[in-house]
């Protein structure tokens, strides 16, 4: 039986066999990010020590050169997957193209495929606050013993096996899914290991903050604009808080938590928002779901999207199930 205080190492082998595939690898995947999750929150949190410690670009006093942060994830990451040969493909927000592993090998029975966003809202670093790693884990479609291809990765959000992320707040935590709720661990950062801290996550069905960058507001889509007034107005348990980070991950965590919602609609400036469906939208909104949440692009279900190509935007509304509702009757009324 799960319960707090339990290590994320504990949890991953007692939960291995409920999962329907069970044969370890899932298991040995996610051991695998949480050992690079260790890896890279302990450069994170030197960031702030740039200035003693040479910034990107620079050479350190061991004579290394100084990678940028996100670079450095997406090595540490991709390292990881690959070294401990666990996965057959990799594709990732810092790559052009997806990564086939051990291609040329017949014997190579690896079946999982991971999308991942190394680290979200990198641009919040400089300043010394809250960033992420977003991940994603499907199912190969392709005969194992075979180069993945295109198609591996181009697949709908609903055929997720386990989605997650990690979030370098004031403390570092790791939330996942396989499929069976969301649960978040948080890192004790004196002796490296991740505990139960939030079991079995869950969005509040109504919520009273609202993240959006309302910088954009005149090029939102009038059932958008028609929203966040509605926010706004003095009315019931309105008006909402707004609360934007910038930063997905840590939007995201703080609405499940305490309940709200947060968009990155389309706009007059781009046509499909900002926000990447496979390796950001995806695995949130898989994330969501499990949470009692919701996700979608306006008008659909952002899992039922049948994904087009590997660095695909999408309009992405995500949250507490009633919020989400109401933007979506918004933008109906307006179509
Ligand atoms: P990134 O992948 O370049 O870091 O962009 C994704 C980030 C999200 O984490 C965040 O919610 C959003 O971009 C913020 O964008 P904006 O500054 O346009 O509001
Ligand atoms: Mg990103």
């Amino acid at each position: 039986m799960s319960q707090k205080n339990q290590t994320l190492g504990e949890f991953i082998i007692e939960h291995q066999s409920s999962f329907k595939y069970s044969s370890g690898e899932l298991s040995r995947l996610i051991n695998s990010i949480r050992l690079a999750a260790k890896v890279v929150n302990y450069e994170v949190n030197k960031a702030g020590l740039v200035d003693i410690l040479g910034a990107a670009g620079d050479t350190n006093v061991q004579g290394e050169s100084q990678q940028k942060l996100d670079v450095y994830a997406n090595d540490k990451f991709i390292q990881m997957l690959t070294n401990r040969n666990i996965v057959c493909g990799i594709a990732s927000e810092e790559e052009d193209h997806f990564i086939a592993i051990n291609s040329n090998d017949k014997n190579h029975q690896n079946k999982y495929i991971v999308l991942i966003d190394p680290l979200d809202g990198s641009s919040n670093i400089d300043v010394n606050v809250s960033v992420g790693t977003i991940f994603s884990v499907y199912r190969r479609v392709t005969d194992v013993g075979t180069p993945v291809s295109l198609d591996d990765f181009l697949q709908k959000g609903s055929e997720q096996v386990a989605a997650g992320y990690i979030i370098y707040g004031t403390s570092t935590m790791l939330v996942y899914t396989t499929g069976d709720g969301v649960n978040g661990f948080t890192l004790n950062p004196a002796i490296g290991t991740f505990y139960l801290s939030h079991p079995n996550m869950q969005f509040p069905k109504n919520g009273k903050i609202y993240s959006v960058n309302e910088g954009n507001y005149i090029h939102f889509p009038q059932g958008i604009k028609d929203y966040i007034k509605y926010c706004q107005m003095e009315e019931g348990d309105r008006p909402y808080t707004s609360r934007y980070i910038g930063s997905l991950v840590s939007d995201f965590h703080r609405n499940m938590i305490k309940g709200g919602i947060y968009l990155y609609p389309k706009s007059s400036k781009t046509s499909e928002g900002k926000l990447r469906l496979l390796y950001e939208c995806n695995p949130m909104a898989f994330l969501a779901e499990q949470a009692n949440g919701k996700a979608t692009n306006g008008v659909q279900r952002i899992l039922d999207i049948q994904p087009t190509e590997l660095h695909q935007r999408v309009p992405f509304i995500c949250g507490s199930t009633n919020m989400v509702e109401d933007v979506e009757a918004f933008i109906k009324a307006t179509q």
